[in-house]
This record gives C-alpha cells, structure tokens and sequence, in this order.
C-alpha cells in the first residue's frame, strides 16, 4: 500500500491532521495500535483553547462542538478559604471552551468515517524504516500478517508511549524531564458542576480542582501521592477530602454521587528536541507532555497539528518546503512556552513533600500578587487561553 501521509495513532493529534489533509485532497493512512471503542474510552482534557476550536472549523468537524461546547470568560483561583477570579475575556478578549477530549475525538472517528479515511485498527509491531531518505516506508502486524505501507511523509502521532520518538536514534534526540512527585486523583460523576466556571484550590491538604463536561457531568480531581491506587480512594473518602480543599462556600454545596471513572495521572514535564527526523515528523504527545495544572496537553498538540499541517499542505500542493522545514523550531518554540506556563502553574498550586514553611509563605505571596495584581491577571488570562500560533 502507498499513502502521501502515514499517521501513527488515531488520538486526537493523528485524527485532526488526517481530517485537516483530507479537506484539501491529501491522502492519509492511520495505524492505531487499539480499538476505536478503547481509544473513545480514555478520559483525558476538557478545556479547549479557541486556537483549537478554530483548527476544529477548519477541518469541518465543529458542528456538534459549537452546539454543546460550553464558554467560559474566567476561572476562580482559591487559596484556602481566599479566592478570586480571573476574567480572562476581559484580559485577552478571548474565552476558552469547555468540551471534551472524548467528544471531539468522537466526532473527528465519525467525519474521518463518513468520508471513506483510512483508519486502521488493533495493529501491532509498528516500525519505521528509512526515515532519512526520500522513500521511507512503515512495518507493522495485523491479523498475524505483516503489511508494509510506503509514503512520502510520516507524522508520529502515537502519544508518549509510542514507537515514532523511539525510532529517532538517541544520539540526534535530546530529551528534558521533570517528574512531579505526585499525581492526580480524577473522577467523573453524574453530578452538576459545584460553579459555573473551573476552581483551581491550592490548601494546606493539597491541590483540588472543579471542573466538569456539562450542566449534569463533573470532573473533579485532587493532588494524591504516587503510590495511591485508585481502589485505596472509595466515593466518600474522595468527596471528603475535595470538600476539605475547596473553600467553604462551595464544599457546603457540592452535589456528590457515584464516579463513573476513577483514576491516576503522574504528572510530568517533558520535551524532546528536534521533533523533526528526516521524513518522520512528531506531534502531540509523542514529543511532549505538560503536568495538566496548566489545560495544555491536548491544545499543544492542537498548535503542533497546525504548524505540521500547513507545512505538507504548502509542500505537497507547491513544492514549498520552508513549513516542514520549520515545523521543528516553530513547534518547540510555542511549545516551551506551555511547559513553562504549566510548570509555574504546577509549582504555584501543589504541595510539594519536601517544602519548607518558608516556600509555602512564597507559593501564598504569589497568589495573594495575583489576585491583587491587574498585569499579572492578564499574563496569566494571556498563557490560559493560549499564546498565538
Ligand atoms: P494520545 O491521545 O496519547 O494518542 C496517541 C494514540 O496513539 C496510539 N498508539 C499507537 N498506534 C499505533 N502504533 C503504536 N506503536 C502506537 N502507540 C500508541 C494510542 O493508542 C493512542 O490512541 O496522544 P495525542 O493524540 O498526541 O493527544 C494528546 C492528548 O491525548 C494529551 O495531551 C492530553 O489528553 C493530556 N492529558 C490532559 N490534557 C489536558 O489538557 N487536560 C487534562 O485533563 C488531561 N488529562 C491527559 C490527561 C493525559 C493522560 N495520559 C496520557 C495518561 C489524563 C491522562 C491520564
Ligand atoms: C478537565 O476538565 O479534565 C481539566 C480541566 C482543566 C485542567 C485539567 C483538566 O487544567
């Protein structure tokens, strides 16, 4: 088999360029390692930048996401039982949406569907060969028979536990991390939201966040220590602890239920540099991944979609190589940036189990700056809602 663009992974990062190429006649193939079911059930972000939003248009797969998405102009910050908001319309001119990432996947499977895409389903042993040549060409396993697809470009959309980083020798890569020593307890729960907007909650018990999918669907997440499982937290020992983290006002009127999902994220920073190998581009996941304080995991794998998009497209339809060229350096720029913002994010909110009376006074200093400085509202609305592509 032969493709223009090879894709390996069907998350959102693969399923946004495939949709994006075949709008202007760019024929694609997806690899993607599990079931679309599978895929549809993880759990993931919530909070789209409008930069996303915008690429979604593009790709003609806004319909339902503009109907059901919800606006938010803001976000409360609280520390304790202080809290403030920041108004980040007002500071930008710009809101972000709430919509999830299993939503928008779904209907990035639908529109890839309903137009004939490629997608191929539970493969396995997935190799590149030939990355640095004009010819390279991808190996993988299904129904116990090996196949070989050849194609003139291959995006590495395969997350951070996936086989196109690996590919690039180790002696062109050059990898940065951070590993937080601590992780977040999610659930999801079939109950309204406590606010209208998200709560972002450092307290003396630990970081918590409010956020939800829709008027009758919660997501609510608090800081727990890495070697917590999800079974060591029931319902009520995770609703008790939220409501000790969340001011008062909004834990006397928190709706509880029954999780529908529980589970554990570490959380990390890490970036690897160039992410460009040859013919083998990477995106999303694959090259990066944020601690999720900040909502940026998905939104840079958004900016990553567009930089790489425009880049085959001037390529493919004009012989024009200056956008794949740059894709590497363009990304990476953009793309520090959200680490930076969701490293300070992190640092700000969390406790750490090594901080000193002294660094919790500074973690409160910054915050109590924040809430009463205008310009620094404004850097913070300016880095939430996303920097310029
Ligand atoms: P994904 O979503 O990981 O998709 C990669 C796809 O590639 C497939 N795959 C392979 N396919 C073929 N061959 C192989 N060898 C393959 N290896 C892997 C996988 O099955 C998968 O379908 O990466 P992508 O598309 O770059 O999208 C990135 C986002 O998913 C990610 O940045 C965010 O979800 C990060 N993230 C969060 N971001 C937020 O902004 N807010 C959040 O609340 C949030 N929560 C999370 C998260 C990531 C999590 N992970 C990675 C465990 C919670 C979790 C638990
Ligand atoms: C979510 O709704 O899952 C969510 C929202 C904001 C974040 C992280 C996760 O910063």
């Amino acid at each position: 088999m032969r493709t223009q663009v090879l894709i390996i992974g069907g998350g959102p990062s693969g399923l946004l360029l495939s949709q994006l190429l075949a709008k202007k006649g760019i024929d694609t193939v997806v690899l993607e390692r599990k079931t679309r079911d599978y895929v549809l059930g993880r759990i993931r972000a919530g909070i789209l930048e409008t930069g996303f939003v915008e690429l979604m248009r593009q790709a003609g797969v806004a319909e339902r996401m503009d109907k059901e998405c919800f606006v938010h102009d803001g976000t409360v910050i609280a520390n304790g039982n202080t809290q403030f908001r920041i108004d980040f319309t007002e500071h930008t001119g710009t809101p972000v949406v709430v919509y999830g990432q299993t939503e928008l996947t779904r209907d990035l499977y639908d529109a890839r569907e309903a137009a004939g895409g490629k997608i191929i389903f539970e493969v396995g042993n997935v190799r590149i060969h030939d990355a640095t040549t004009a010819y390279p060409y991808v190996t993988y396993e299904k129904d116990g028979r090996e196949l070989t697809i050849h194609a003139d470009y291959i995006a590495g959309c395969d997350g951070f536990h996936g086989v196109s980083r690996q590919s690039i020798p180790v002696d062109v890569r050059r990898e940065y991390e951070k590993i937080y020593p601590f992780g977040w307890l999610g659930i999801l729960s079939e109950t309204p939201p406590v606010h209208h907007e998200l709560i972002y909650s450092s307290s003396d018990r630990g970081f918590s966040l409010c956020s939800m999918r829709n008027d009758h669907l919660s997501r609510y997440y608090i800081q727990c220590s890495l070697s917590d499982s999800p079974n060591d937290w029931s319902d009520q020992l995770f609703w008790d602890e939220l409501k000790r983290r969340i001011p008062e006002d909004y834990a006397s009127k928190l709706e509880t239920g029954p999780s529908i999902e529980k589970s554990i994220a570490p959380l990390r920073s890490f970036v690897t540099e160039p992410m460009r190998w040859g013919r083998l581009f990477l995106c999303g996941d694959a090259a990066h991944i944020v601690p999720p304080t900040g909502a940026k995991g998905l939104n840079t794998a958004a900016s990553d979609i567009h930089y790489l998009y425009h880049g085959l497209v001037s390529e493919i339809l004009d012989g024009d190589l200056e956008g794949i060229d740059r894709y590497s350096e363009r990304a990476l720029a953009r793309i520090w940036k959200a680490e930076r913002f969701s490293w300070w994010m992190t640092n700000l909110l969390h406790r750490f189990p090594d901080q000193s009376d002294f660094d919790v006074k500074m973690q409160s200093a910054e915050l109590a700056f924040l809430q009463g400085n205008v310009q620094a509202q404004s850097t913070m609305a300016q880095n939430y809602v996303g920097l310029p592509y």
